[in-house]
Order: C-alpha cells, then structure tokens, then sequence
C-alpha cells in the first residue's frame, strides 16, 4: 500500500499533549489527520490493555494541529488479542438510543454496489455468506472516550472489492447505512488486510445493536468510521465524506 513516511517527533507531541479526555472528540474538531498507529507512537501507549488506551486517549487530548499532521505508517496492522480479552458485554453504540435500532428485512435485503464497479452489483445475504470468511478478535475505540474487544467474522473486503471488479484507482469508497448514516474511507483502507465486510459478531449473525445484516470492520480507524446496518457501498472519485465527519470529526479518523 502507499504510504508516506512520516517520522513524528514523539518527544514534544507528547509534551504537547494536555487537557481532559472529555475534550478529545472536541479537538478533532476540524483537525487535518489523525491515526491510531500514529497515536500509538506519538503517545508511547502500545493500545493493548484498557489502561494504556485510557492514557492514549488523556495524552492526545490536545493534540495540535501540527501534532496531528504528523502520521504514521498505514502499513502497520492493528493489533489482535485472544478470545479470552473479548469485552462482555460489548458495548452499543449509535446516533440514536437501542430502541431505534434499524430492522433490517434479511429477505428483502440486497447490498447495492454503485458507481466505479464493473462485476455483480446486488448481492443477497445468502451469496455474501457464501463467500470465504475470516474472522478477527480486535479493538473498537470510540471518540467518546471508550475502547472494548469483540470477534468480528465476514469477507475480506479488498478480496469482495477484488471480486465486484471495483475500480482500486478510485480515491474513495462510501458505505451508505439503513439508518442515513452513512461515512467514507479512501482506497488504501479499503485494501487494508484487516478491513472486514462484517458479518458475525463472536460466532454468531451480527446482532442488530451491531450492525445486522452487515458491517464494515475497520481495526484502524476510530469507531465513527465503522459503518453499521451498510446496504450500498459506492467506488467514488468524489469526496463522499460523512454523518460525523460533515459536522466536523476528522476525515481520516484512523491510521
Ligand atoms: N449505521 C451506523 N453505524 C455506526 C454508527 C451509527 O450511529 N449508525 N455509530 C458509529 C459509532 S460512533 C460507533 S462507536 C460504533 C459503535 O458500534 P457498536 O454498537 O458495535 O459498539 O458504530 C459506528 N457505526
Ligand atoms: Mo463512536
């Protein structure tokens, strides 16, 4: 995958680094880049217990903006954890309390591939079941202060964009949601080895408070850029961006 070679100076970010974890989401505000492997260097917090994430999250709180334009390498993969880390219960969240969770009709159901794909263009959940399955046991971090493991399974999604012939020149893929959520990621996360087109939550079909029929998985970005209850995905050269992102939450959301 292309990747700049940014070299941070984790020295004085983290001398930058102050304020509240409460402030965090609001310091993104308007904030050009931010990744989880770049805030895992710049803050010397390796993201793999909840305690060094708390302190992750505390020391960039006040990242500036020259802080935050300073990246790391997207090439890393997040990290993995054993079953037995998995958090119970997982949290939910959304934009919106539990009881409105979308209901999805499974038999009605068809993923809508639009703009710069050339293969199938609507696929029931039976066929997105059918494909290969790969599964993961990752962190979800959330904006809002929070980070918990779960076990996700589905399809590799560059192995899916592979298969649906998408255009893999294009700059951006856009997954649009059952509940008018929708957000965007550029074409190297889509082709990231840990990027899921999600399916299973811990074994079982993913529950609707996570995302039924599908979810996409994204182990490097923050948890706004984890679209659940997805029914169409679009291969864009136009910047798509997004339900947080368009009122001010950092674009890239990730490394
Ligand atoms: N469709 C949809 N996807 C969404 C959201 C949402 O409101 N609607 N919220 C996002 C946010 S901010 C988070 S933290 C995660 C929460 O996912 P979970 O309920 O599986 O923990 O979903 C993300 N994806
Ligand atoms: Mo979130």
């Amino acid at each position: 995958m292309p990747a700049p070679a940014y070299r941070p100076d984790a020295a004085s970010i983290v001398k930058d680094a102050r304020g509240e974890l409460q402030s965090f989401a609001r310091r993104l505000l308007g904030k050009r880049i931010l990744t989880l492997g770049g805030l895992m260097l710049l803050s010397g917090c390796d993201l793999k217990t909840d305690k060094s994430v708390e302190t992750m999250l505390r020391r960039v709180s006040a990242f500036n903006d020259d802080a935050q334009a300073r990246l790391f390498d997207p090439r890393e993969l997040a990290p993995t954890y054993p079953e037995s880390m998995i958090t119970q219960p997982f949290p939910f969240n959304a934009y919106y309390d539990i009881d409105q969770v979308p209901v999805v009709d499974p038999q009605a159901y068809r993923l809508e591939l639009k703009g710069r794909v050339k293969g199938k263009a609507r696929w029931t959940l039976a066929e997105l079941r059918a494909l290969p399955q790969q599964s993961q046991v990752t962190r979800h971090i959330c904006i809002e202060g929070w980070s918990a493991i779960g076990k996700w399974g589905g399809v590799r999604f560059s192995d899916f964009l592979a298969l649906v012939e998408a255009d893999t020149t294009a700059k951006y893929v856009a997954l649009h949601c059952a509940d008018d959520y929708w957000t965007s990621i550029d074409m190297p996360t889509a082709l990231h080895p840990q990027t899921q087109l999600t399916l299973t939550y811990d074994g079982n079909i993913l529950p609707a408070r996570y995302g039924f029929p599908m979810k996409l998985r994204m182990p490097t970005k923050l948890g706004y850029k984890n679209p659940k209850h997805i029914v169409a995905i679009t291969i864009t050269n136009e910047f798509p961006g997004g339900y947080w992102e368009n009122q001010g939450y950092n674009w890239f959301g990730g490394s």
